[in-house]
């Protein structure tokens, strides 16, 4: 058996945690992240018959039966992940029924996963039903997207029409724009479905008052696209009390989609 420390989802898990907390996404046990694995890696350096312990999952997700996933703990601080992998991580499977999560490695202080599995594996199996190739699911509290939360409209066209005419690039990076969820209690099975539903036509998902989730095919990607959409809201956060002298229009947009390639949300541009 190959050394899991030394695995490459492993190490990028470990990389993303650390520069999340260095971005201030993740104060105290706030955020977490789970990771789709392939089996076949998995089997590289775990022997996938050892089931440590059984957890219920607290809702059924049989689409995502026999899946592995690398996920940060409950209470567990991002800050910590490099010190102690072992503790604050840990590789489940989820049984055929998607009931219950079998313990492969990890948590190695008795702990469990996120308090956020329920929106975390409902949005992999949202996301997996459009696109096969997603395999991660981010959540978040970066402070400019929250702060916009409190001062600008929630209505998903209007949301994301402002973050993409705060930097040339965000319609690139998310053509398909954010989706906004009101405040909803957070860790239920509620704010799960919800947030799934949600993650259907975008990538990103704003939850109001709260933070973010961002999906994609890699931790990378993910971080990336958060990144993007968080850089939007400091400029709106830095320049919305001041009178906007120019602006990003509807027709410089138009020019981006068209020399990029990509296609803003249908109705979202004039
Ligand atoms: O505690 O961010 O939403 C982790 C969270 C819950
Ligand atoms: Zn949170």
């Amino acid at each position: 058996m190959k050394n899991i420390l030394e695995a490459p989802f492993m190490v990028e898990m470990i990389r993303t945690t650390t520069n999340m907390y260095a971005h201030g996404w993740d104060e105290r046990n706030g955020g977490n992240i789970s990771l789709l694995l392939d089996e076949a890696e998995v089997k590289e350096y775990l022997d996938t018959d050892h089931v440590i312990r059984a957890i219920p999952a607290g809702f059924s997700a049989p689409e995502l039966g026999g899946k592995y996933f690398l996920v940060t703990g409950t209470g567990k601080y991002f800050k910590n992940v490099q010190y102690a992998p072992d503790v604050n991580l840990g590789i489940v499977r989820l049984t055929e029924d998607g009931e219950t999560a079998e313990l492969l490695w990890g948590f190695s202080d008795g702990g469990k996963f996120t308090s956020e599995f329920p929106a975390h594996m409902m949005s992999h199996a949202a996301r997996l039903s459009v696109d096969p190739e997603n395999r991660v699911v981010m959540h978040c509290h970066p402070a400019n997207l929250l702060a916009m939360t409190y001062v600008h409209s929630l209505d998903e066209r209007e949301f994301t029409r402002t973050l993409w005419q705060m930097c040339t690039e965000c319609i690139v990076v998310f053509p398909e724009g954010v989706n906004v969820l009101p405040w909803m209690l957070c860790g239920t099975n509620e704010i799960g479905e919800a947030t799934a539903e949600k993650m259907k036509n975008a990538r990103l998902t704003v939850w109001a008052l709260h933070g973010i989730y961002g999906a994609g095919k890699d931790l990378d990607e993910t971080f990336g696209l958060i990144e993007t959409a968080e850089k939007a809201a400091e400029i709106y956060m830095k320049i919305a009390h001041l009178p906007r002298v120019n602006t990003l229009t509807d027709d410089m947009m138009h020019q981006l989609e068209e020399r990029f390639g990509v296609k803003g949300r249908e109705g979202f541009l004039d």
